[in-house]
């Protein structure tokens, strides 16, 4: 793996370093209290996780390591025709905490693309499942059938020293991310495509290899996929599919077997399946009216009819983000110049018009703005990628890249078995009851 595994070692020690100094000077330092409501209520807010490789800020939206998503479309290396951030290198910045050069991006590809060749048992083991499967059951099934490749499972069982996990868990890490692509693309051609297969390009970037592989050339397509798979890769710690991985890691489960569990938490529909939702949603409503762009009037009178039937409007709300999801600003500003009359992405756009107020006078819903899911699915059909419930998929692909590059550090810290405190109502009862006394 050569210099990049060299050079995060170096950084991962040095990290080490300064958080010894900082349990053992401030350890007992209170990062905020919990309360009854938190306890109940999906544990909103709680700060009781690290993860060094993103942070979210309620207004601001995501930044990786310090750069938000306008930054990584700025400084972030593109292909020699392309405009869109590789996204090989958001994982050499996720990954060491500092801006890659053309380099190291190249260095990632080429290690990518060599340690891409996935094993005929795994292409059995999807093959053996109904081909109606959801492609997320197919896709988290073929993530544990890749296990055997485990090289941190393999040495753990022969016997390692807590210092080297980091070592194979960055070893599979790497060979995972690379062969995510090919294992998503067979599960797309076999369920879309009569399983006519495409090879992989060993050329090609990471994400121009996927496009290709899925059987998508236009240029637009490609740099599409460039700027998706960037911009889902990481949202802090606390999301259901990064915590997932985090935690079933921290029993030192190898990273096959953490990242599939963060891919069945991805695939529910209030986490990564919405990008599904969401263009089914809009579907319904183009089909209900009978046109392709239905009225601003016509797409609120049809969110009114969401909520009163009791369901949620996909793509919207938020559990952190208080504001539009700048992912969703990125996605807009690459319709605007690249398809801005498909009625799709047009209607996209003027849900984006009229849904916020609509929500908001309900009174209850904390986030009336859409989210990175509002609008992924309107610019995949844009060029063909009509089959919506392959999108979250896409998603889970981009999502290898924060949550392993996470592990890596969970590992290279020494990070312990995650065991928080959990209470029955019965305890809680008694405590407000003794509170009530003192
Ligand atoms: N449509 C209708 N109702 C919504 C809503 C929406 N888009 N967003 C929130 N609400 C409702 C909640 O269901 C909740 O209702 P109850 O009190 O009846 O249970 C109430 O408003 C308060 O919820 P909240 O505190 O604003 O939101 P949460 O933190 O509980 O949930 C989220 C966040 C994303 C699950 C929620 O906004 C939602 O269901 N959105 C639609 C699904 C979606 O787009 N998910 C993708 C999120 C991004 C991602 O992870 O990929």
């Amino acid at each position: 793996m050569g210099y990049i595994k060299d050079h995060f070692k170096k950084i991962a020690d040095i990290q080490a370093t300064e958080i010894k100094k900082i349990i053992a000077e401030h350890g007992e330092l209170s990062l905020g209290e919990v309360t009854v409501a938190q306890a109940y209520q999906g544990m909103r807010g709680i700060p009781g996780l690290i993860t060094e490789t993103s942070l979210l800020d309620a207004n601001e939206g995501i930044r990786f390591r310090g750069c938000s998503i306008p930054e990584l479309r700025e400084k972030l290396p593109h292909s020699e025709a392309g405009n869109e951030p590789l996204p090989e290198g958001l994982f050499y910045l996720m990954l060491m905490g500092e801006l890659p050069s053309h380099e190291d991006v190249e260095h990632i590809s080429a290690t990518w693309a060599r340690r891409s060749h996935v094993p005929n048992h795994v292409f059995d083991v999807i093959e053996s499942l109904p081909v109606g499967t959801h492609p997320m059951t197919q896709f988290s099934v073929a993530v544990l059938a890749l296990q055997t490749e485990s090289k941190f499972a393999k040495a753990y069982n022969e016997g390692i020293s807590k210092k080297e996990y980091w070592d194979y868990t960055f070893e599979d890490t790497m060979t995972l991310i690379a062969r995510l692509p090919r294992v998503a693309a067979y599960i797309y051609r076999r369920k879309y495509k009569n399983g006519e297969h495409i090879q992989p390009d060993g050329m090609l970037d990471w994400g121009a290899n996927f496009a290709h592989m899925l059987g998508y050339s236009e240029h637009g397509f490609v740099e599409l996929i460039r700027l998706y798979l960037t911009i889902h890769a990481d949202h802090e710690g606390g999301n259901v599919s990064a915590h997932a991985t985090h935690l079933v890691g921290s029993a030192l489960s190898d990273p096959y077997l953490s990242f599939a569990a963060g891919m069945t938490g991805l695939a529910g529909p209030l986490h990564g399946l919405a990008n599904q939702e969401v263009i089914r949603w809009i579907e319904e409503l183009q089909e209900n009216l009978g046109t392709l762009e239905p009225s601003k009037e016509q797409i609120a009178d049809y969110i009114k009819k969401t909520l009163t039937e009791g369901k949620v409007v996909p793509g919207y709300g938020h559990a952190v983000l208080r504001k539009t999801d700048p992912r969703f600003t990125a996605q807009m500003e690459f319709a605007k110049v690249h398809c801005p009359n498909d009625p799709t992405v047009k209607t996209v756009w003027n849900v984006y018009e009229v849904a916020p107020d609509i929500l908001e006078s309900t009174g209850k819903i904390k986030n009336p703005w859409p989210n990175v899911d509002a609008h992924s699915g309107a610019l995949l059909k844009h060029y063909g990628l009509i089959e919506e419930d392959f999108y979250t998929v896409l998603f889970g692909v981009s999502r290898a890249l924060g949550v392993l590059a996470s592990l890596c550090w969970d590992r290279a810290l020494g990070f312990a078995i995650e065991r928080p405190k959990s209470m029955t109502t019965e305890w809680i009862k008694n405590y407000i009851a003794k509170q009530a006394v003192q």
